[in-house]
């Protein structure tokens, strides 16, 4: 049983593994802003109060890259998703690493300074205030509330997409010296990265993408996958697709202003 939401990049990648290998499951779909991960019998199962979470004959699985792993191990299958070489294993493990590192984070901020504050900040303010008060991490509290509050214009939002900036540019780098970001082979580090380069594209980061002839060509061959089509564009919810269209005009203005100012190496 996957415990997911639609939009969410964490359970997004997770979903994109399971179609990958062919494996079966069944999901329970999450309400993010209805708080459904603050609900206590949730917190049982993740105390993080985040999605994704993966039960399995009875073991309850948290940390999305870490549930990859265990898909990996689970269901070996005839898809293979880690690669045989150690140096390649260890560069799959580095790149899914930074995620955790804080670029998901970064993610995170901007989705929510671009395009989320809107649906927050249509709750009535209690209902909103309730949501951040329930919030057993604190400096994700305080960072999502300053994207709510204050958007595109804090200094998080530049220091993000100036983040993201970085590691596109990494990426552009690795792609250089192979076909996928660990090596020959498509592995859980492209899975794993899939869902947030489609959200750079729709919160209006396609000048740096197109920009960077590598990702654009990987990116185009994540899109093609199968686990990608299924699990990660097959859950696109539309209502947060209109919020995408309407804001990325002006988020694309605020990004390349930002990406027009040299990065301090
Ligand atoms: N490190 C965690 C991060 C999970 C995470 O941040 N999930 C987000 C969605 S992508 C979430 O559930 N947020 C809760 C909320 O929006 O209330 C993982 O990789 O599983």
């Amino acid at each position: 049983m996957l415990y997911h939401n639609d939009m969410s990049v964490c359970a997004a990648k997770v979903r994109n593994a399971l179609h990958e290998k062919g494996i079966a499951w069944q999901g329970v779909r999450m309400d993010l802003r209805a708080g459904d991960v603050q609900k206590p019998e949730y917190v049982k199962l993740n105390p993080n109060q985040v999605v994704p979470t993966l039960v399995d004959r009875g073991r309850v699985i948290i940390e999305s890259n870490v549930i990859l792993e265990y898909i990996e191990d689970r269901w070996p299958g005839t898809v293979r998703l880690r690669p045989s070489s150690p140096a390649d294993i260890a560069a799959m493990r580095l790149w899914m690493k930074q995620l955790d590192d804080g670029v998901h984070a970064t993610i995170g901020t901007v989705s929510t300074s671009i395009a989320f504050r809107h649906q927050f900040l249509a709750r009535p303010a209690p209902v909103l205030q309730a949501w951040y008060d329930n919030m057993v991490d604190e400096a994700r509290r305080n960072r999502l509330r300053l994207a709510i509050e204050q958007g595109m214009e804090s200094a998080q939002f530049s220091q993000a997409v100036k983040r993201l900036i970085r590691l596109l540019d990494d990426i552009e780098r690795a792609l250089a010296d192979s076909l996928w970001l660990a090596g020959p082979n498509y592995s859980l580090a492209d899975i794993a990265y899939s869902p947030y380069m489609i959200r750079m594209e729709h919160l209006g980061f396609g000048d740096l993408l197109a920009a960077r002839p590598r990702i654009a060509d990987w990116a185009r061959r994540l899109y093609a996958t199968p686990g990608y089509i299924a699990g990660v564009h097959g859950f696109m919810d539309p209502a947060y697709l209109t919020i995408f269209e309407r804001e990325r005009p002006a988020a694309r203005q605020r990004i390349n202003e930002i990406a027009a100012v040299p990065l301090a190496r």
